[in-house]
């Protein structure tokens, strides 16, 4: 394959709460990209800021964890579906997809043209998050993601001791 990639895909609470998840995944799977990880979290605090570690500064970081968390739409929602893709040129196709940032802006037959809004808040509920580039996808996905949760061997990995066993995690 020309141009392998990997892109951390992230379907957010307020997928979740619009039950859009099978609509969306279908989309995704119209680019012919294949799911090498996937798994439901609960999103912590901790990595929300890790996550989106570029706005943890901004005014409206604290809204931003709500909606991302799922907080603000109850508990039965605090939940996202987190998916690793791979294949020719996924980082581009996946955002091509999934439309600009903001709803009001992204292109109506997009992903989040067609389904986001902005909140009383001032959040983007933009249903979909993907990495923007290689970089940092590695980063996202190494976050999320342990190296035996996940099907190829996709980054550098070592061995460690843990608790007397051996467990293998990211090596940088
Ligand atoms: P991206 O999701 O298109 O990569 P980022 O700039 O990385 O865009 O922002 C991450 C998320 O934070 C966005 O998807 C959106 O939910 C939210 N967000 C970003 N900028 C703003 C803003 O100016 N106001 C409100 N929410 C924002
Ligand atoms: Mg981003």
């Amino acid at each position: 394959m020309a141009n392998r990639e990997y892109t951390l895909v992230i379907l957010k609470p307020d997928c979740i709460v619009k039950s859009l998840t099978g609509n969306i995944i279908s989309r995704l799977s119209e680019a012919r990209l294949r799911i090498v990880g996937s798994k439901v979290v609960r999103v912590s605090r901790e990595l929300a800021e890790k996550h989106y570690a570029h706005l943890k500064e901004k005014p409206f970081f604290n809204d931003l964890f709500d909606y991302f968390s799922g907080k603000i739409y109850g508990e039965d929602y605090e939940r996202v579906l987190v998916f690793v893709y791979e294949g020719e040129d996924a980082i581009g196709r996946v955002r091509r997809i999934a439309g600009a940032t903001n709803p009001f802006e992204a292109d109506p037959t997009t992903i989040r043209g067609a389904y986001g809004r902005i909140n009383q808040k001032g959040v983007m509920e933009n249903v979909i998050h993907s990495s923007d580039s290689p970089e940092s996808a590695e980063k996202e996905i190494k976050n999320w993601f342990k190296p035996d949760e996940i099907v190829e061997d996709i980054y550098p990995t070592k061995k460690v001791k843990l608790d007397g066993s051996e467990a293998r995690v990211w090596a940088e």
